[in-house]
């Protein structure tokens, strides 16, 4: 049996990566794969990219890496971006860039898809409840492989959960820094043969950790950063700031 730590959606939150990572490490995995989201909304972007690359054999990018990376900030929606910007230097943005949107194996017989949104899009935001027909989406035939996905795992909207239908799996892996479901960082593991295409069992794990909300909260104060009240309120109640103002 083989073991894949599946982290996802940092957002410069340090403490809360630490607690995963010693949790990962308690549990002697080796192989871990990032969704993307390394960076922005939190105050520790360089470090949280640094770390990335340190621990992770594989990194995906996420909308938010793609906003920092691909996309001139002063010219973006969200002012906030330029100040993550600046933190990150010119040599993570141009690691960052170069992030790839999927990745694909085998486990236990099933071909597994991993990404941050959606396998081409990463704009393409897809929730547990969504329409079938959306859902499905992520499982299609890609340009690189001419077969249908069996397990698709993702990121992005910060809530993890896994669901069945139609003989597919799919899963949300949560978020490490920055959870909108409980206030506990989050990841995946999972678990069979990894590269057989031979059918054998197979586990999915969404594991929480408790982490140093307060610390994390010290971070972002000392920082100086954009929507400060904002964001140490996520932190703190899992809520999404824009599900709190009146509309
Ligand atoms: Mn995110």
């Amino acid at each position: 049996m083989n073991q894949i730590a599946i982290i996802s959606d940092i957002h410069g939150n340090i403490p809360a990566l630490n607690a995963v990572l010693e949790d990962i490490k308690v549990r002697k995995i080796d192989k871990i794969i990032c969704l993307g989201d390394l960076a922005g909304k939190g105050p520790n972007s360089a470090e949280a990219v640094d770390m990335v690359r340190q621990h992770c054999q594989v990194v995906l990018k996420g909308n938010w890496d793609y906003y920092l990376a691909d996309e001139d900030p002063l010219d973006s929606l969200n002012p906030s971006n330029y100040w993550h910007q600046q933190l990150l230097g010119e040599e993570r943005l141009k690691y960052m860039k170069n992030l790839p949107l999927y990745v694909e194996f085998y486990l236990s017989g099933k071909l597994v898809r991993l990404c941050h949104a959606s396998p081409n899009d990463l704009f393409h935001r897809v929730y547990q409840h969504s329409a079938l027909v959306e859902l499905l989406k992520l499982f299609e035939e890609t340009p690189s492989l001419n077969k249908k996905a069996d397990i698709v795992g993702y990121g992005d909207i910060h809530g993890a959960y896994i669901n069945y239908f139609e003989d597919k799996t799919l899963f949300n892996v949560g978020s490490v820094g920055n959870p909108l479901d409980i206030p506990q960082a989050a990841y995946t593991i999972l678990e069979g043969k990894l590269d057989s295409k031979i059918l054998a069992p197979y586990s999915i794990t969404i594991v929480r950790v408790p982490y140093d909300i307060d610390k994390a909260i010290n971070h972002a104060i000392s920082s100086d950063m954009p929507d400060l009240e904002e964001y140490i309120k996520e932190l703190q109640t899992a809520v999404y700031r824009k599900k709190l103002s009146k509309e």
